[in-house]
Formats: structure tokens, C-alpha cells, sequence
């Protein structure tokens, strides 16, 4: 399928001579092929071979192979001779995309995952459900895209500070969107395609006020505009987020589940009398072990039907469900302590992988949350803490961006917030440290933004950087 969907410029090409040929070949299990991601590469005068153990190894060997490719003439390309064995050096290389804040079509997510596959990420991560929309269809509760998804204002900033209404989906004036089952499943079937997978992430306990405004019964409360946490004291709360994660497992095929997991308030828990009586018969010390009780919960249910938890680094806070993966975003502590306790982390911490701070002088750029992450601190980043054993350091899966959405509501600026400091971090997700070179990743970069702007996509443009960052936000 893939080879279907290739770019042009590979589809029409022909070799000069008819023995020059373009192989693919599935071969056996080797210490040089180590992942099945791994590939070698060899161009000579008469043959392009690419040999791996699996589709993705191909796939990873065409992509360098279409990188190669050097445009000779009318319609045609060359590329010299080589000879590569390349192997990735994590198996998670990921990027998160919050859809919730401002919502991105389903057509927007495709044109990203062409661009994400040719810098071999493997992993987008949607944040599907947040106080800002939900975004997902889920045939039991349709009040969540009715009227959860649709809000009055389409701007989020404007929204969050003048009053957080929801409206219903045909009043005047709703602003929002959210995919159909039917719009997940071809996003899938693309991604596939293309050797990604695509783990969904439903928010909770906290992050949940649309959820909460269109089931008020589920808060501690009981009304609407009160509450962000689910009372967890309540059974319908359980009974609600298991009907909902079934919908999501019948859709989403990935091993991962994300729960969410951050910043719960956690203060009306304290003087809720469902939630009080749940940790007085769990024997549950503060509300951290209750937070921790629902993610034990939503852990086994979801280790029953076969997946595994994935969750934001609060997850930790009360003790850490047995079989979770932890996703360690304020800084590099949680991921350290998840790995020192056995379990697997993927590091993506604010400092280095926060996309939507500001990638330049704050004065040349769109308005952004703040923080200061230019290209080359990206590149810069190493996953594996220097403190970690070498046991400790094989539970790094990877390594992930994440870009939040609330201060960039236009499909352009997302791509300028992605391009190029994604590259920078598909280069620290794949390439061996000492292989690493800022010099020449930089000089590369610049012709992959152009590149990326011949294609029709808006990165920032890396040749006006000015590379430091003014206290003022004045030149
Ligand atoms: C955190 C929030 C997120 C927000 C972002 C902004 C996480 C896990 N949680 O406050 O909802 O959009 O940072 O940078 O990042």
C-alpha cells in the first residue's frame, strides 16, 4: 500500500538501464538488522537493495533513500553510491498534538503524519479530551460532541478568560469539531500506512470540565462549571470512563492507553462525602492515593482487555499503578523515578520538548506560552538521564514532542511550531549520540525547511533565526 502512496518523483522514476533495479527484501533476523526497524541500505551503479526484517525496516530504508535523492535534470534523480546499516536507537519517537485547545481536521492530521513518517517518527500521541473540547465520537454519550466538542468562542484565550461556556453543536455561534469513528478509523488506516501508530489519550481524573458540563452527575458537585476533577467516589464515574475507553480500544489499535493523569485540583475530593467515604473503605491516606486508586482501577481494566497505561508523570503521585508507563513532563524526575521502580518512561520534558514555547527572540514570533526552546536546544537533548545504570536506561522507550495548542489557533501556525524543532528531535529519537553533529544537522535543516515549504507546509523559517532570546520583547 505503501509503495502505492509514494511520492512522485520514486513512482516515476526509471532506472537507465533495465538491469538496474530497485530491491526490497524481508530477510531473516541479523545482529546487523537488530530491530525490526532497522534497515541496510546499498546503492551501486547497478542496483538499489534495501534489506530489513520487517515493513518498517523498508519503509525506514525507502525514506532515506527518497532523502537521498537528488533532483538531475527533467524528471529525473540520482543518488550516489552507499552503503548504510542504520538502526533506530529508540523504539518510541513520538510527537503529541493537542486537538482539544483548537481543533485540527482530520485532513491536517494526514499532511502531518506524511511529513512526521519521512523523519521516521513512528508514534503521534492525540490529546483528544481536554476542558477546551472533546473531540472524540463516543456512540454511548453523545452529549460529549452534541455539546461538549462547541464553545463560544473559537479562539481559545478569549474562551478561557470570559466565562467557558459550551454551546450545543447548532446554536449560533458553537465553534469546535471533533472526529467521527469513521474519521479516526481512515486516520488510522494513513497512519498505518506509514508505520505510525497513534495512541489516543482520554483525560482523567482532572482536565474534564467539558465532560463534567455535559455530565454534571459525574463531579463532586453534581452541577455543570463547578468542578475539573471526576469524583471518584462515585461509580457511575467508573462505569462512564470503562464505556468510553471501550469505544476507544474497539477503535484504536495501540498497545498504549493514555489516561492523562496531570494536574488534578483534587480539593473538592477533600470535602466530598462519596469521595471521603471511598478512602475511608480503600483505607486510602490522602487524596494522592485516591487519585491513585482510579488509575490502579482504569489500569487493570485496561491490562484485562490487553493494553497497557500510559499516563502523564502525576501518575506516580500515590503510588504508581504496577504495569504503567510513565510520561515524564516536569522535567526529567518522574521519568527517573518511574525506571528506578522497573517501569518504562518516555521522556518529554518541558524544557526540551515543549513546542509551544518560543522558538526564537519573542519579538519575531506569534504570541506562544513562554519558555525559550530553540532548534539547537533540541538537538541537544539526551533522553537517557546521565545518572541511570544501563539496566535502568533499557526503560527509556523514547522520546516525544508535545505541542499544546492554546495560544495557536491556526493550522499554519501549528506547522510553525512543529518544523523544524521536530527534525531536531527525530534526529536525537533515531541517531546514536556520537553520531550526532549540530554543524551539520543545522545545515541540513535548512534545506529540509525548504524542502518542507516546497511541499506546502509552514515551518519556521530557519534562515531568518536570530538565535537569542531579548528579556525585552522589544528588538
Ligand atoms: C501543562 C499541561 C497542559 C498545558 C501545557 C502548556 C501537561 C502534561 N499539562 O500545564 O495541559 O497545555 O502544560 O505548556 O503538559
Amino acid at each position: 500500500n505503501y509503495l502505492k502512496a509514494l511520492p512522485v518523483q520514486l513512482k516515476e522514476a526509471r532506472m537507465k538501464d533495465r538491469k538496474q533495479m530497485l530491491f526490497l527484501l524481508i530477510t531473516p533476523k541479523t545482529t546487523q538488522l537488530p530491530s525490526p526497524e532497522s534497515y541496510t541500505l546499498s546503492v551501486t551503479p547497478q542496483r538499489i537493495e534495501i534489506r530489513a526484517t520487517s515493513g518498517a525496516g523498508l519503509f525506514y530504508g525507502m525514506q532515506t533513500l527518497l532523502q537521498l535523492m537528488q533532483p538531475a535534470g527533467t524528471g529525473s534523480y540520482s543518488v550516489a553510491s552507499v552503503k548504510i546499516e542504520d538502526t533506530p536507537r529508540f523504539a518510541y519517537r513520538g510527537l503529541m498534538l493537542d486537538v482539544s485547545r483548537h481543533f485540527s481536521t482530520k485532513e491536517f492530521i494526514k499532511k502531518q503524519i506524511d511529513a512526521l513518517a519521512y523523519y521516521k517518527i513512528n508514534r503521534l500521541h492525540l490529546h483528544l479530551t481536554d476542558a477546551a473540547g472533546w473531540r472524540l465520537e463516543i456512540k454511548k454519550y453523545p452529549l460529549l460532541t452534541d455539546f461538549a466538542a462547541w464553545r463560544t468562542d473559537p479562539t481559545w484565550k478569549k474562551w478561557w478568560n470570559g466565562g467557558r461556556k459550551y454551546l450545543r453543536y447548532d446554536e449560533p455561534g458553537a465553534s469546535g469539531g471533533y472526529y467521527t469513528q469513521d474519521d479516526i478509523r481512515e486516520i488510522l488506516a494513513y497512519a498505518r500506512q506509514h508505520y505510525i501508530t497513534v495512541i489516543p489519550e482520554i483525560e482523567m481524573p482532572s482536565h474534564s470540565e467539558e465532560v463534567l458540563a455535559a455530565y454534571p452527575q459525574l463531579s463532586c458537585s453534581g452541577e455543570p462549571y463547578k468542578n475539573s476533577d471526576f469524583c471518584v467516589g462515585n461509580e457511575e464515574t467508573f462505569t462512564f470512563l470503562e464505556n468510553v475507553l471501550t469505544e476507544v480500544m474497539e477503535l484504536f489499535p495501540s498497545e498504549y492507553i493514555h489516561v492523562g493523569g496531570d494536574e488534578a485540583g483534587k480539593s473538592a475530593w477533600k470535602t466530598c462525602p462519596k469521595c471521603q467515604k471511598r478512602m475511608k473503605d480503600e483505607h486510602l491516606a490522602n487524596v494522592d492515593e485516591l487519585q491513585s486508586y482510579l488509575i490502579h482501577r482504569i489500569e487493570k481494566f485496561l491490562n484485562n482487555h490487553g493494553r497497557r497505561l500510559l499516563g502523564w508523570d502525576e501518575i506516580l503521585q500515590g503510588g504508581i499503578a504496577p504495569n504503567a508507563t510513565v510520561m515524564s513532563w516536569r522535567g526529567e524526575e518522574g521519568g527517573i523515578a518511574a525506571v528506578t521502580s522497573g517501569h518504562h518512561a518516555i521522556m518529554t520534558p518541558g524544557a526540551y520538548c515543549y513546542l509551544d514555547s518560543y522558538q526564537d527572540a519573542p519579538y519575531s514570533q506569534p504570541e506562544a506560552i513562554g519558555g525559550y526552546l530553540p532548534l539547537k536546544k533540541v538537538y541537544t537533548y539526551d533522553p537517557v538521564p546521565a545518572s541511570l545504570t544501563a539496566e535502568q536506561a533499557k526503560l527509556v522507550y523514547g522520546v516525544q514532542g508535545n505541542l499544546w495548542v492554546e495560544y495557536i489557533p491556526t493550522p499554519e501556525h501549528v506547522e510553525y511550531m512543529i518544523y523544524p524543532r521536530m527534525l531536531a528531535l527525530a534526529e536525537v529519537a533515531w541517531s546514536a549520540p556520537e553520531r550526532k553533529s549540530w554543524s551539520d544537522f543545522h545545515t541540513r535543516a535548512l534545506s529540509a525547511v525548504a524542502d518542507l515549504q516546497k511541499k506546502g507546509y509552514h515551518p519556521f523559517d530557519l534562515s531568518k533565526e536570530i538565535g537569542s532570546r531579548p528579556e525585552s520583547l522589544q528588538p
